[in-house]
């Protein structure tokens, strides 16, 4: 297939670009680097030392033999460009990661919660425009996330794969019908997905776009069989307050010593899913696309749950680290019950790689090797969720610097 991968240099994106390039799809990139910029902006980098696109690119080519296509352009910001390029790449399949996406760097400021939503919905919204004006008919898998559908709001009962069956009451008793699942998001950029849920109904309904949206739970890991295969192809790891997500800080903090930062009691419970099984799962959604005329099909994106003082606890038990109760920078349950149906992926043949199969690799091959990488100021996550809450920065004289 020929494949276009929108945010093809993210943590996400380029394993997945490797994975499908190495699986003899035909492969562009369609990225404008913004990540890479956010670190500037942030004085922070990834854990690994990413190299640039154009290093990445000609590595693999070395690796594989096999070439992946780059174009830098902004979604969000360059319609006409992004029209061409669909008009000359004709994709069978677009991947489409290119969002921002920290929900702390979303809340962080006016101008990043103003930033995350005018990247966010127009570059989605272009995407959709220019496959109705063009013509080219190739289906769409979009990372959605888990948090569209929030926390605690349905109490033990399952989450469904991003429908929901209702009874509604009528004068002539009650008629059944199918709603998309209550929208609850807890960030700003979580609601950007929310958004991007209705335009894909529309432009479903409206247009016959193919759409597929993967409601994927929180990444952790690093590499895959393909990034794996030199260094120049490691895949970034976040590990800052704001971009870094709750399992690989934990692995990090662990290797260098740093009290693990559980924010809040840790009764908080998320779905997770290993960046192997991320890119598999790629390949499978658009192995199997709805047909035109049918809504947007959701998958949930995600292999296992748990709660987040558990985790701690394992990695405090394999490792020695403590455990730091912090101040919740965020407003979000301090406890709830998560039950995610994922009968699709498992039916579509995903076998999960599991906490226990990749987490000692993990912080062995990973966080111990570039614990020198690290700088400490950025740990501890300093973004709000409304002006004046505590913040655990607060303590940083009692945390290790
Ligand atoms: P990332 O920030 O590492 O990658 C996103 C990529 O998109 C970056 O390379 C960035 O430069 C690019 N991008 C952003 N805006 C763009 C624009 N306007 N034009 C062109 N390129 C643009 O993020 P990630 O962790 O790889 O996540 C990828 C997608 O998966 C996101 O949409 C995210 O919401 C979703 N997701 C991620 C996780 C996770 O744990 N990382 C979990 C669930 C869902
Ligand atoms: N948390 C801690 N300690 C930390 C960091 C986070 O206790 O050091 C807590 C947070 O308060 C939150 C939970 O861990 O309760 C998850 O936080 P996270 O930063 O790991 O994940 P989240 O903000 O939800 O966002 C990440 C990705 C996002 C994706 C989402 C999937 O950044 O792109 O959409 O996971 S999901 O959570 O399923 O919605």
């Amino acid at each position: 297939m020929r494949v276009l991968v929108l945010g093809g240099d993210g943590f996400c994106g380029w394993p997945t670009s490797l994975y499908l390039s190495d699986r003899g799809h035909d492969v562009t990139i369609a990225d404008n680097l913004s990540r890479r910029k956010i670190d500037v902006e942030l004085e922070v980098e990834s854990l690994t030392p990413i190299r640039s696109l154009s290093d990445r690119l000609r590595a693999w080519k070395e690796v594989s033999g096999r070439e992946i296509g780059f174009v830098n352009i902004d979604l969000a910001n360059e319609y006409d460009r992004l029209a061409a390029l669909l008009q000359d790449l004709r994709p069978d399949a677009i991947v489409h990661f290119a969002e921002q996406r920290a929900a702390p760097y979303s809340m962080r400021s006016e101008k990043t919660k103003r930033y995350t939503v005018d990247n966010n919905v127009r570059a989605t919204h272009n995407l959709l425009t220019a496959l109705v004006a063009t013509g080219v008919d190739a289906s769409l898998a979009h990372l959605g996330t888990m948090g569209v559908y929030g926390y605690g709001w349905s109490g033990s009962a399952p989450i469904p794969e991003g429908y929901l069956t209702v009874k509604v009451p009528t004068p002539d008793g009650e008629i059944e019908r199918e709603i998309l699942h209550p929208a609850n998001p807890g960030s700003v950029y979580h609601m950007t997905k929310t958004l991007d849920q209705l335009l894909f109904s529309f432009y479903a309904k409206n247009d016959g776009l193919r759409i597929t949206d993967l409601h994927q739970g929180i990444v952790w890991g690093t590499q895959t069989q393909q990034t794996i295969k030199d260094e120049r192809l490691i895949n970034r790891f976040d590990y800052d307050g704001d971009y870094g997500t709750v399992l690989n800080r934990f692995l990090m903090q662990a290797a260098i010593g740093h009290p693990l930062t559980v924010h809040g009691t840790g009764g908080q419970t998320r779905a997770f899913i290993h960046i192997r099984d991320t890119v598999r799962c790629i390949e499978i959604a658009i192995s199997n696309p709805p047909k035109s005329g049918d809504q947007p099909k959701v998958l949930n994106q995600v292999t296992e749950v748990h709660r987040l003082l558990d985790l701690a606890k394992l990695i405090s038990d394999k490792t020695g680290a403590e455990v730091a109760y912090l101040p919740n920078p965020r407003r979000e349950a301090d406890e709830n019950d998560l039950v995610v149906r994922n009968d699709q992926f498992l039916a579509l043949g995903l076998q999960p790689t599991t906490l226990s199969e990749g987490l000692l690799e993990e912080i062995t091959d990973i966080a111990a090797k570039y614990k020198h990488r690290v700088n400490p100021s950025k740990i501890i996550a300093r973004s709000v969720w409304r002006a004046g809450m505590e913040t655990s920065a607060d303590l940083m004289t009692e945390l290790p610097q």
